[in-house]
């Protein structure tokens, strides 16, 4: 890359695998299989292989290496997927000086790369012996060590003795990206690097993706000069050029050089430690004194020792955790056994004794269920949590993780006093449900290794701007705000145990709904059965006890006194409100056993046809309709969309006081649905009533006021709406004249789910 004109995302798109050039300390062969034939080859062949690159291309690799080295090649070929950097095999040094050449090859593209290198024969070894014992030390000592950072400590003296590097460091990633050292070894007279951060743009994320498919990486001398691949033009047939991903002699990136030259490094070895195969941190080496290569033999150690740091990683931290983990499991046991006594869940989550804080380090709870917020400990305001759950529900993540919230959600800048921290988990897309922890803010103070907010400088050299690692590395302190303690994996771990348990929970309680319901109309459907049934026997009966009052009145009624004939009076008026009252209740059960036949009516028409019905037979009122005229063809059942409007109509002429009685009828639409509305301008129904006035049988007036009647007008009304999936509400207060609003479809309900 030509740092020019560049800014710093650059950095996290340079195709630092596409570099075409190599670094000294060894050649590079492109070959193109069955055949083996060398489609392209390093400068610096004649160095190593005592044959310079033209005349390499175009050559198979057995004029070169022998038959015998290439039959040993061709069977490993074989034997080996090659898919990363893989040793084949270790033949003599091919010029005239001694010692022994290693090759390894790696796969990619259809081209076969083989790295040749020079053995430590060449360089100053220490004996076998010597070695071993040195390792087995290493051995003990490592297992001596109890929890991840005296292990670390140990770790870096061990490369250090092992490798001469002057200074070995850990170096740990932050969820960020950002990373700090937390282990050193180092030559007394360096200043130290333990303790400093480093932003993420430091190590971009080309490099980072690169430590997944390499295990150790190189870099002998900073000030090397790249040794191109010959000839320059691809070897590949869209004109690529080779990827050199997994090639250990790769060329690096002038930006990582020009960092380590502004450190004042001269050679660096890095290594990846994985954790449960994800990046973790790094083992890194530097050296400041002079370039300092590690050959083959040297490396292959190390490269060992941080494998198996990698493997020791995630128990060693589980170790230091252990009395909290134990806690975390002990708590959630307890939650979920108490969860299945319960009725419900949400009782337990905020129970006096055991609740949703229990055993977790956190300082609050909430509970947000159907827009619903609950809160627990020390929380931000049921609102401020109502506007968290709007930006949660953007998320696609059911488990959402942040120890710096408001760098996130800005809004929670706010609140980051008591919610810098936040763990949510989501139990239901559905109804909107999520749990969510919070930690409080904890104000530190973190040491950079220079300003973090300046990881390069541009340079007006030239005319032109170039960009350029910082060169001061010098202590930059900033006091970090907004940022809670960060969240241990076993806590996230137990957050989503729960999740687990509260959506089986959730889903058991609807299938149980679901059941109830399903019983609740097989009784409900027996109960009107009973109620019609019932209701036309009374009847029979009670035209009977009428019949013969009436005839109790003529024939002996000159013998009643005052009060006989009193009473008689109310026996027939009781009966014939008797009389009523089963008629209104044979009218509401036989709701549910009219046709279930829908089509496509025109209201308007239906309306009219009410109108001036109603208009004949209350001829003695004054009453003006008004009908809007284009309400819109819906598809419904005529019998109880007559039902409807008749009982909506006549309610606006009967509870009327005005010497003009206007009604509205008419039409709007919310969310694509029309809503059909009934307006009067009558004695309206005070807002404590709205609900109860839809309940059967139920007045708000004594039975002789507004002309009497049975109370079941609204219900029927209310059943027939019910019977399309739709609603009823009111609009109303006391004298100030009734609106009935309903829909004839069901509201429209958000798919989806877990
Ligand atoms: C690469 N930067 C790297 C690598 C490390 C670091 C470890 C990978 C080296 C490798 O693959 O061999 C940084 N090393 C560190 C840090 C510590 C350490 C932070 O020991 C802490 C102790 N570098 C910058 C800036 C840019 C940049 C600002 O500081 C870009 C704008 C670039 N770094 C950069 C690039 C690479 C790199 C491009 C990839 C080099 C390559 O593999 O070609």
């Amino acid at each position: 890359m030509t740092i020019t004109n560049v800014d710093l995302s650059s950095c996290d798109r340079e195709q630092v695998h596409l570099v075409g050039a190599i670094q000294p300390h060894g050649v590079l062969l492109v070959l193109a299989e069955p055949e083996l034939r060398i489609v392209q080859a390093s400068t610096n062949s004649a160095d190593f292989l005592d044959v310079p690159c033209e005349r390499l291309v175009g050559q198979c690799l057995d004029g070169l290496l022998g038959e015998e080295n290439t039959a040993a090649i061709r069977t490993q070929l074989v034997k080996k997927e090659l898919a990363n950097a893989t040793h084949l095999i270790s033949v003599p040094f091919l010029s005239s000086q001694n010692g022994v050449v290693h090759i390894s090859g790696n796969r990619i593209n259809g081209l076969l790369l083989l790295e040749f290198e020079l053995s430590a024969g060449t360089v100053e070894m220490i004996p076998a012996h010597a070695y071993s014992s040195r390792l087995q030390d290493m051995i003990q000592q490592l297992y001596g060590s109890a929890g991840l950072l005296s292990f670390l400590s140990v770790v870096v003296e061990q490369v250090r003795i092992l490798t001469g590097f002057e200074r070995v460091m850990i170096y740990r990633f932050d969820r960020d990206g950002s990373g700090m050292v937390i282990a050193e070894a180092k030559e007394t007279n360096l200043e130290a690097y333990l303790g400093l951060h480093y932003p993420a743009s430091d190590i971009p994320e080309p490099a980072r993706r690169l430590f997944a498919l390499s295990p150790l990486r190189h870099l002998p001398d900073v000030d090397y000069v790249p040794v191109p691949l010959f000839p320059d033009q691809s070897p590949l047939s869209d004109g690529s050029p080779v990827d050199l991903s997994h090639s250990f002699l790769r060329s690096v990136s002038v930006m990582y050089t020009s960092y380590l030259r502004n450190m004042g490094v001269k050679a660096t070895l890095v290594m990846p430690l994985l954790k449960s195969d994800k990046l973790w941190g790094l083992i890194s080496c530097m050296h400041h004194s002079e370039p300092k290569y590690l050959a083959y033999e040297q490396r292959f150690p190390v490269e060992l020792l941080s494998r198996m740091i990698s493997l020791r990683i995630g128990d060693l931290e589980n170790l230091d955790h252990y009395a909290y983990r134990t806690q975390l499991i002990q708590a959630y046991c307890q939650l979920i056994g108490e969860m299945g006594r319960a009725k419900n869940y949400h009782d337990v989550l905020f129970g006096s004794k055991i609740n949703l804080l229990n055993g977790i380090n956190a300082d609050g709870a909430a509970l947000l269920e159907n827009g619903k917020v609950t809160l627990l400990g020390i929380t931000p305001t049921a609102y401020q949590v109502g506007l968290l759950a709007e930006w949660l529900a953007q998320q696609k993540d059911a488990v959402l993780v942040t120890h710096c919230l408001s760098y996130n959600f800005q809004a929670a800048g706010e609140f980051s006093a008591v919610a810098s921290g936040l763990l949510a988990i989501r139990i239901s897309r559905v109804n909107l449900t999520w749990v969510m922890w919070f930690r409080p803010e904890v104000l530190s103070e973190t040491h950079w290794a220079g300003d973090p907010k300046k990881p390069v400088i541009i340079d007006d050299e030239d005319q032109e701007s170039r960009l350029q690692p910082r060169t001061s590395f010098a202590l930059w302190k900033e006091t970090v705000r907004g940022y809670s303690e960060p969240w241990l994996d076993c806590e996230i771990e137990h957050v989503r145990k729960m999740r687990q348990s509260l959506h089986d929970i959730l889903i058991e309680q609807t299938c149980q709904l679901i059941r109830l319901n399903t019983e609740l109309e097989l009784s409900n459907q027996a109960l009107n059965n009973f109620v019609y049934a019932a209701s036309h026997d009374l009847k029979e009966p009670l035209r009977g006890i009428h019949n013969y009052a009436e005839l109790l009145r003529l024939e002996e009624g000159e013998h009643l006194s005052g009060q006989g004939h009193q009473r008689i009076e109310t026996i027939l008026c009781l009966t014939e409100r008797m009389h009523h009252f089963l008629e209104a209740l044979l009218e509401y059960s036989h709701l549910d056993y009219i046709e279930q036949d829908f089509q496509i009516y025109s209201i308007t028409l239906l309306v009219e046809e009410i109108v001036d019905m109603l208009k004949k037979t209350n001829p003695n009122e004054s009453i003006t309709v008004d009908i809007q005229p284009a309400m819109p063809d819906i598809l419904c059942n005529s019998t109880f969309v007559k039902v409807i409007f008749q009982n909506l109509i006549m309610n606006a002429i009967k509870y009327n006081a005005e010497a003009v009685k206007t009604i509205k009828i008419g039409c709007y639409t919310t969310n694509g649905m029309p809503v059909f509305f009934v307006q009067d301008n009558g004695i309206g129904i005070s807002s404590e009533f709205h609900e109860y006035i839809f309940q059967p049988f139920k007045r708000l007036h004594g039975h002789k006021e507004y002309g009497g009647g049975s109370g079941v007008g609204l219900a029927l009304t209310q059943k027939a709406i019910t019977q399309h999936g739709g609603r009823i509400w009111i609009e109303s207060g006391e004298g100030k004249g009734s609106t009935f609003c309903f829909t004839l479809t069901p509201e429209h309900v958000e798919e989806g789910g877990e």
